[in-house]
């Protein structure tokens, strides 16, 4: 048997994310986040989770190009880790960047299974990017905590760019919705904002940040007053145009690499420009050297999220240099997926169609090897969804009515009543999952199996 490189051990944990607030959940190896593991491009691994829980258990790598077998997902036909039983995943790790990996079990109603737990962690692919110079690094996985259901909407998605919703429906349903899951405590790692240790630099550096949100609930918001946050890369992937902004955005699932000069001397706040969210503890200090005052927050410029000033078409920003995709031949094929809410169409919760129809949809999604994809979403649905396809890399081709090019993601939020295209190349056998990263929304029907025939 091959030697083990890692080892996850599934079991009980408390969360300390203040003094007075410790949560007892479930993790990897005794934390939450679980432990950063550290990969080399084309080495082969050996991962041994064991699960000391009473319940099946699967962990998904998420971003690996990788087989269905490995990928920890019970719909693809991942073997299930066992309660009281362990698995081995063996597998090579690919492409090089900021990957995740997390339990990918259903929770349905049940708030204290899947990714509502403490099962998750980075994994870093080290390999050819170079991200240019920097003086430190931190990996910050946003979270929330102790969510409960709800028939309050908790939407804060008015920082997505206004646009024409081209989805819209003329006539919407007005039928009263389901109960919906939020939360009111919020941590980055394992830390509410202001409990931690706050992250000390010195003005003049260049500070790496490695940005993950980790919610199983809600798109999520970031930014850190004076500074900008120079985006270069995308779930991993180097982007063709590196940009700074002012706020980021991350969908569950999402990652971001950015750099930020520590040009503005202070003692600040980075986190959610939600007061609620932030107060509830997104957030970290940021503290200068020979700087002692209260934290300061300060609202952002209004700012809009907009992933194709990231691409090669936009005129601003500079040329990244490095791991700049090559340009792909056009798909000749097409695929169509378009998203419905169903409002308690499961009981007191909604449900969710692909197509008007609910999963597998048998040989609906039918791929032939080696063919390139232009998949269009349809979103006619009052959310912005984080939708996420498994062992596959999506380029960005059209979004907010705008066309653009080299943004190659595995998850991304498609907006409200929105519409979106991807390109990608079935090049990766297999049954292979897309489904909607919200856990609720994937439990009650958002997701989809593609086939290879
Ligand atoms: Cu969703």
């Amino acid at each position: 048997m091959a030697k083990t490189d890692f080892t996850l051990h599934i079991a009980p944990i408390t969360v300390e994310l203040a003094p007075n607030r410790i949560l007892s959940t479930i993790g990897y190896n005794g934390t939450s986040p679980g432990p950063l593991l550290r990969m080399k491009e084309g080495a082969p691994v050996t991962v041994n989770v064991i699960n000391d829980t009473d319940v099946p258990e699967f962990v998904h790598f998420h971003g690996l190009l990788i087989s269905s077998e490995v990928d920890g997902s019970e719909e693809e036909g991942s073997p299930a880790v066992p309660p009281h039983g362990s698995q081995r995943y063996q597998f090579t790790p690919k492409p090089a960047g900021t990957r995740w990996y997390h339990t990918h079990t259903m929770a349905m109603d049940d708030l204290h299974r899947g990714s509502y737990t403490g099962m998750f962690g980075f994994l870093i692919i080290e390999g050819a990017n170079d991200p240019g110079r920097f003086d430190q690094e931190h990996y910050l996985a946003l979270r929330d905590w102790e969510p409960y259901f709800t028939n309050q909407s908790m939407d804060n998605d008015d920082l997505d760019p206004a646009q024409a919703q081209p989805e819209k429906p003329a006539v919407l349903d007005t039928r009263p919705v389901g109960l919906e899951v939020a939360a009111d405590i919020f941590s980055i790692n394992d830390k509410a904002l202001g409990a931690g240790e706050p992250i000390r630099v010195n003005s003049g550096e260049r500070v790496l940040f490695h940005f993950l949100n980790a919610s199983a609930i809600e798109n999520r918001h970031l930014a850190l007053p004076g500074h900008k946050f120079n985006v270069i890369a995308m779930d991993g992937n180097p982007v063709p145009t590196q940009a700074a902004v002012d706020v980021l955005m991350l969908g569950p699932g999402e990652r971001i690499d950015a750099i930020v000069e520590m040009n503005q001397p202070g003692v600040w706040i980075l986190g959610a420009p939600e007061d609620p969210v932030r107060e509830g503890g997104l957030g970290i200090v940021i503290e200068y050297a020979n700087q002692h005052r209260t934290p300061q927050w300060t609202p952002p410029p209004k700012s809009v999220w907009d992933y194709t000033i990231f691409g090669n078409s936009s005129g601003f920003g500079k040329s990244s240099g490095f791991g700049k995709p090559q340009p792909q031949a056009a798909p000749t094929e097409r695929l169509d997926m378009v998203f419905e809410k169903v409002p308690r169409g499961a009981g007191k919760f909604n449900s969710f169609t692909v197509n008007g129809k609910s999963y597998p949809h048998d040989q609906e999604f039918l791929l032939k090897q080696g063919t390139r994809y232009r998949l269009t979403f349809h979103n006619r649905t009052d959310d912005a969804h984080p939708l996420h396809v498994h062992r596959h890399q999506l380029e960005i081709v059209e979004i907010y009515g705008k066309a653009t090019s080299g943004v190659i993601k595995d998850t991304f939020v498609v907006p409200t009543y929105g519409r979106a295209s991807v390109d990608f190349t079935a090049d990766q056998p297999g049954p292979t999952l897309f489904h909607c990263h919200i856990q609720q929304h994937m439990d009650f029907g958002f997701k989809a199996l593609l086939r290879y025939s």
